[in-house]
């Protein structure tokens, strides 16, 4: 299958300085009409994107054009022959109700509606389907006027006219150029909920949020959401919006979480229905960083655009910071820092370190929707992230201006943005812009020495990046790592050092760009403790072997609250891995007893804040012992950790049915950060007592499923007894379901609570979900709730006794068929082939031929299913 090049790049041959879009809404059939104005800037055949669709008839300024004037591919329309300026009618018919891939114009539940990025609109219409054609749209749609009442796009809403014939059309104009990826149509009977945002500059946004009728009181928080973007958007970074409406719209059906359309943003309808009977606190909290995050792709996305795809990250990465940042500053700073590295290490470097490695700029693709990966947008995110650490808040803030300075209306480059925020501070970017174009995570090892002699401490630095594909070796990266040394009871210590940064917010900073550095510190009179790679300042991997003593003290003492829970990781992988290698050997598992009292002193700390002694408490993951380990051996991991969570909770019993007792029950309804907190302690503290299995604590755990007064506690209640074999399991699971059945979003986490599980019949439980009534393998949700959720079951899904691979082969190609975008977000459960004991490699390699010998299989799937081979 042909790949695209990012060398292959070549600016368009025509301008299109306006397009008119014409729908004709009926149940079997949709006729579109797209009159563009077109200029031709130098000798060129038109050539247009188009796949799908049903030609009725081409005109160019009003002439017919008869068949051999034009030719048609699977993927194009040619035009040889075009005068300089002229206008194109091209009049085609869809069937979006036949639209099961979710691309393009398509039907969910009786609303139309459309999602075109990256190349959806291609489905709609022939057209320049590349984001660096920019062009102003006026919109018409007509429909049933009973079965669609609501009728929108982007832009400014012009008119309705009644048709009188039981029809009507509206009339949608958008004063603002777009790349096409942006266009969204609705059509539907939807209920809405209005509110208002009075901008900075005083124009008074009208703000919609449209779903399902009955559905519209779970808005309120999508809608609080978005007034507190627009504001901290105004707040951090002087930006403001800029139409007079601003509309959400929640649809069932939805490949991605949402979608930044120019003032009509499509949600999937789980990142904006909500409620606490219906939806978890973390449930609320990624409610209120995706909206913020497509409102922030207001400025950066829409009114700066990408040049080409390859440029993704552009947009996605600087746009994930902003939402980082956002919710950094309406939470908990420290918290929400370590959210982000948790997902950024468990997702990305998992990818970076598997056969789908590639840089944040890719340079080639087969599936433009490919690139929609954890590398695009959070390692993307931590691209931006250090080079506002680099240059300092203020820096960035100086650089940001001047990014849309000039910028603004145009379809540009990452390395327009670099050069916009390292010209006006006067940085060279040149080597720093290697994380854009080389894969990989790096590794830095650290090595330190202390002379007391001369009351100096030398540290040494040297950093590597393992081989990815197509990228054997790379060049040193430009690391900023933030850094401190301690003292022994705890203070920060006076750097004494000419090779040291200090940025403009003040931080201390060591800008390692060689492969190996020396860094001697003087004047110090006892040895210092270091501090490095505080906030996680650079994505990299820290070797570093420090003494015991030191990371139980850093654990305790550093200043950086991010690096003491970074410490309480380090330790407790360690801990797991002499556990894994003792399981592993069929050895008796012997809990190392310094571990376990630091741990018990957390959990009898009163004056640590409960959100961050959650964290605390948490041991390293599945697939964070999965990247470490050289071998996937998940039933080990899994008795490690189980084993080593019951030691925890044994010696913790009291205290932690203390904390229980505390908390259960305080504001149950309240949803601010302190509430969000103490819950998540409370609920951390249940599912260790959980490990013990003992008749008193599954008594809990019931009571809390049946008394609960949030979705927090019934869910948490609900996955202890999934888990589990109590008595009370089924009864919880069929109450539940009988709860929530008429429900699509909340029945999600029904299906996930059962995939999730590490009981030996999980599988045979998925099987038979996939059967349910409930199950609906074209709605995506269902897709990813139920099946990648059992793919990324380590223990389960890698369990040598079950055909799990097969199953899921299967399941692949079963949703391929239908909607290669979903499929292709199933195919990463296979990342880890090359760490598998042989029979299970054998296995799994087996089911991945057989995927990509199928003919028909998508270019998606393909891609990411034949590099596991390579
Ligand atoms: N830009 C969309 C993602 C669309 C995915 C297309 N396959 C959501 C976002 O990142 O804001
Ligand atoms: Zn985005």
């Amino acid at each position: 299958q042909e790949k695209i090049y990012l060398r292959d790049y070549k600016a368009p041959s025509f301008s299109v300085e306006s397009i008119n879009l014409d729908f004709n809404l009926n149940e079997d059939f949709c006729r579109v009409i797209a009159k563009s104005n077109i200029t031709k800037k130098e000798a060129a055949e038109l050539r247009l994107n188009g796949e799908e669709l049903k030609l009725v008839s081409i005109k160019i300024n009003d002439k017919v054009l008869t068949s051999q004037d034009y030719q048609i591919t699977g993927e194009e329309l040619i035009i040889p022959q075009v005068p300089e300026k002229f206008i194109l009618e091209i009049e085609t018919e869809l069937e979006p109700q036949k639209n099961t891939s979710l691309e393009g114009l398509y039907k969910s539940n009786g609303i139309f509606c459309t999602q075109c990025e990256a190349q959806g609109f291609r489905k709609i219409t022939y057209f320049f389907d590349r984001p660096d054609i920019m062009t102003s749209y006026s919109v018409t749609i007509e429909a049933d006027k009973k079965k669609y009442p609501v009728l929108l796009s982007n832009g400014d809403r012009v008119r309705i006219d009644d048709l009188g014939n039981g029809r009507h059309k509206a009339f949608w104009s958008d004063p603002h150029k777009k790349p096409c990826y942006l266009f969204a149509l609705v059509a539907g009977d939807l209920g809405v909920i209005r509110d208002n945002f009075v901008t900075k500059s005083g124009r008074k946004v009208n703000l919609e949020v449209y779903a399902a009728h009955g559905k519209q009181e779970r808005c309120w928080h999508a809608m609080d959401s978005l007034k507190k973007s627009m504001k901290w958007d105004e707040d951090t970074f002087n930006l403001e919006y800029d139409l007079n409406d601003y509309m959400i719209v929640a649809i069932d059906d939805f490949n991605a979480g949402a979608m930044e359309n120019k003032g009509l943003n499509v949600f999937n309808s789980r990142l904006v229905l909500a409620d606490s009977n219906s939806a978890t606190d973390v449930d609320f909290h990624a409610i209120e960083s995706v909206v913020a995050h497509e409102y922030f792709h207001n400025w950066t996305g829409n009114r700066v655009t990408l040049r080409d795809w390859f440029q993704l990250s552009l947009k996605e990465g600087l746009t994930v910071f902003r939402d980082q940042e956002f919710s950094a500053d309406m939470t908990d700073r420290g918290v929400q820092r370590i959210e982000d590295v948790d997902a950024l290490r468990v997702g990305q470097f998992a990818e970076d370190a598997g056969p789908n490695a590639h840089p944040v700029r890719p340079e080639s693709c087969m599936a433009v929707d490919n690139f929609f990966t954890m590398t695009i947008y959070e390692k993307g995110s931590e691209v931006i992230r250090m080079m506002q650490t680099i240059v300092g808040r203020k820096g960035f803030r100086k650089g940001m201006d001047e990014y849309f300075k000039r910028h603004d209306g145009q379809a540009v480059t990452t390395d327009d943005f670099a050069a916009a925020i390292s010209e006006p501070n006067g940085k060279d970017f040149t080597q720093f812009k290697r994380w854009y174009h080389q894969s990989g995570t790096p590794v830095v090892n650290v090595n330190e020495s202390y002379d007391s002699s001369k009351s100096e401490y030398t540290l040494t630095l040297e950093q590597h990046c393992p081989p990815t594909p197509n990228q054997p070796t790379k060049e040193p990266f430009h690391l900023p790592l933030m850094m401190e040394l301690l003292s022994k009871n705890g203070q920060e210590l006076k750097l004494e050092c000419d090779k040291i940064e200090t940025n403009s917010d003040g931080k201390h900073l060591i800008e390692l760009k060689e492969a190996k550095e020396t860094y001697v510190f003087k004047n110090l009179n006892e040895r210092p403790v270091l501090s490095i790679l505080r906030q996680f300042s650079a994505p990299v991997n820290l070797k570093w072997q420090a003494s015991q003593d030191d990371l139980y003290f850093l654990m305790e003492k550093d200043t950086d609250s991010f690096n003491r829970r970074e410490m309480a990781q380090k330790i407790g992988l360690g801990v797991l891995r002499q556990l894994i290698d003792q399981a592993r050997n069929k050895k008796d598992l012997v809990i190392d007893q310094r571990y376990l009292a630091a741990m018990s002193a957390i959990i009898r700390d009163e004056k640590m804040d409960h959100g961050f002694k959650a964290k605390m408490l948490q041991l390293p993951s599945h697939s964070v012992l999965a990247q470490e380990e050289a071998v996937l051996d998940t039933e080990s991991f899994h008795t490690a950790r189980t084993t080593l969570k019951k030691a925890i909770a044994k010696e913790n019993r009291q205290q932690l049915l203390e904390i229980y007792q505390k908390f259960h029950g305080v504001e149950p309804k309240s949803r601010d950060t302190k509430a969000f907190g103490h819950r998540s302690l409370k609920n951390s503290a249940l599912s260790y007592l959980a490990e013990l299995h003992d008749p008193e604590v599954l008594e809990v755990v019931n009571k809390q499923y049946w008394g609960a007064q949030n979705m927090t506690d019934r869910m948490t209640a609900m996955m202890i007894l999934a888990d589990s074999e109590s008595v009370h399991r089924d009864k919880a699971l069929h109450n539940f379901y009988e709860e929530w059945k008429n429900d699509a979003v909340v029945m999600n986490k029904w299906f996930t609570a059962q995939a999730t599980t590490s009981r030996k019949q999980t599988l045979e439980d998925v099987k038979t979900l996939t059967k349910h009534p409930a199950f609906n393998i074209t709605n995506p949700n269902n897709v990813y709730s139920l099946l990648r959720a059992f793919g990324a079951n380590l223990v389960r899904f890698h369990d040598p006794k079950t055909d799990a691979y097969e199953f899921y082969a299967d399941k692949i190609i079963e949703v391929d068929a239908k909607n290669p975008q979903v499929a292709a977000r199933l195919c990463s459960a296979f990342n880890f082939v090359q760490k598998l004991e042989p029979a299970m490699k054998e296995k799994a390699l087996k089911q991945i031929r057989r995927m990509v010998g199928i003919e028909a299989l998508s270019k998606n799937s393909r891609e990411l299913l034949q590099s596991a081979l390579a």
